[in-house]
């Protein structure tokens, strides 16, 4: 999974790239940067205790940093946009924190400003897609093709959407539909997850100037939410271990930011995580809620998948609650199940196959 983080100038974005990633970014360093996030599942660590393999693997998911997207800077935009076209979703960085020493971009004071902002960016910059492709085929000097004429009456339909300021991820398009725009990478088609960053009196206050507009703006767009506190949950971040937990309960959570970002990314991405256990290796894989067992042995390796003849699965809870697999085996509660099997939440499989 790849995740864009995107935002207005001087909104955090950077900050919580590096709480995310655990990467230090020099200022001066180039301005695209990459970096791999663990999802910490709690789950995965209970599981390695039991079967102490050689190997733990965490899910992960992949951010991505860009420069600011400032509205008085139509290159910047391109830059931006050009930069996340590839993105699975969009992290949404707002600045909600006050620091004297770093200014709040002109008519962006708040959250809510910066929303709405961002928000008119996103769409401006589709229906700008959406409008040119429109006229090269409004206006181009031979006959449509069946899939051009398609095409056209989809866009349309579209840039009515957008003049509406509605985002395009309201419209319900059909795989078909989503084929015939695909490379458009439009982006109010991506998931978009709003991250206000809050400094230490906010987050604890869970308060900050003009919240009430920004979450009735997230629930009207159907958006992901979360609260961070960059710069404080970074610092904690580089704590030791125990430390860190206290310090986290100080502050009033019991996760860090990873960990509640990626709960947050899950849902919103319909995302569920399996395990697969052993001496060798324990690991959680990331898997699209309703896939089947030959699609989970797909995610492992594409060979899983090829000689796929059965899976064996077991509930995490069972094994917990039972205490081990052959327990879970003899009160029959371990299932083998065909390829159509759907796989779900905390499932652990072991791929049967034949290559
Ligand atoms: N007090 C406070 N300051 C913060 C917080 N997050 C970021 N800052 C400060 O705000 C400034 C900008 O932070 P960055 O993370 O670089 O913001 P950015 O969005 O990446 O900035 P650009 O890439 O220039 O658009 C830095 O000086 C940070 O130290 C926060 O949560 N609290
Ligand atoms: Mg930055």
């Amino acid at each position: 999974m790849k995740i864009g983080i995107i935002g207005l100038p001087q909104s955090g974005k950077t900050t919580i790239f590096s709480l995310l990633t655990g990467i230090e970014v020099d200022p001066y360093a180039p301005i695209h940067q990459k970096g791999v996030a663990k999802v910490h599942d709690k789950r995965v660590d209970v599981l390695s205790k039991m079967y102490n393999p050689k190997k733990t693997t965490y899910a992960t998911l992949e951010f991505y940093d860009t420069p600011s997207l400032d509205p008085s800077d139509k290159k910047s935009r391109t830059q931006v946009f050009n930069m996340v076209q590839n993105a699975d979703a969009l992290l949404l960085v707002l600045r909600a924190f006050e620091n004297e020493s770093v200014v709040f971009p002109e008519n962006a004071e708040n959250a809510f400003k910066q929303l709405r902002s961002a928000l008119d960016e996103f769409i401006f910059r589709d229906l700008e897609v959406v409008s040119n492709r429109i006229d090269r085929l409004e206006n181009a000097k031979r006959k449509l093709d069946n899939r051009e004429e398609m095409e056209l009456k989809l866009l349309r339909g579209l840039r009515e959407v957008l003049e509406n300021e509605e985002f395009l991820s309201k419209y319900d398009l059909t795989e078909d539909q989503k084929k015939l725009i695909s490379s458009y990478s439009l982006v109010t088609l991506k998931p978009l997850i709003v991250a206000v960053n809050l400094d230490e009196k906010q987050f604890t206050n869970k308060s900050y100037p003009e919240k009430e507009k920004v979450l009735s703006q997230v629930k009207a767009y159907n958006f992901a939410y979360i609260e961070l506190c960059g710069l404080m949950e970074k610092e904690i971040q580089e704590l030791a271990e125990e430390e860190r937990e206290e310090f986290l309960k100080d502050l009033g959570v019991e996760e860090s930011g990873i960990e509640r970002l990626s709960r947050v990314v899950y849902n919103q991405l319909g995302l569920i995580s399996f395990f697969t256990v052993g001496p060798d290796e324990v690991r959680a894989w990331t898997l699209k809620k309703g896939s089947t067992a030959v699609e989970a042995a797909g995610v492992i390796h594409s060979d899983l998948a090829r000689g796929f003849i059965k899976a064996e699965v077991i509930k995490y809870e069972d094994l917990i609650n039972l205490g081990s697999e052959k327990e879970v085996k003899e009160k029959g509660l371990m299932k083998l199940v065909g390829k159509d099997h759907i796989i779900e939440d905390g499932d652990i499989i072991t791929i049967r196959f034949n290559v």
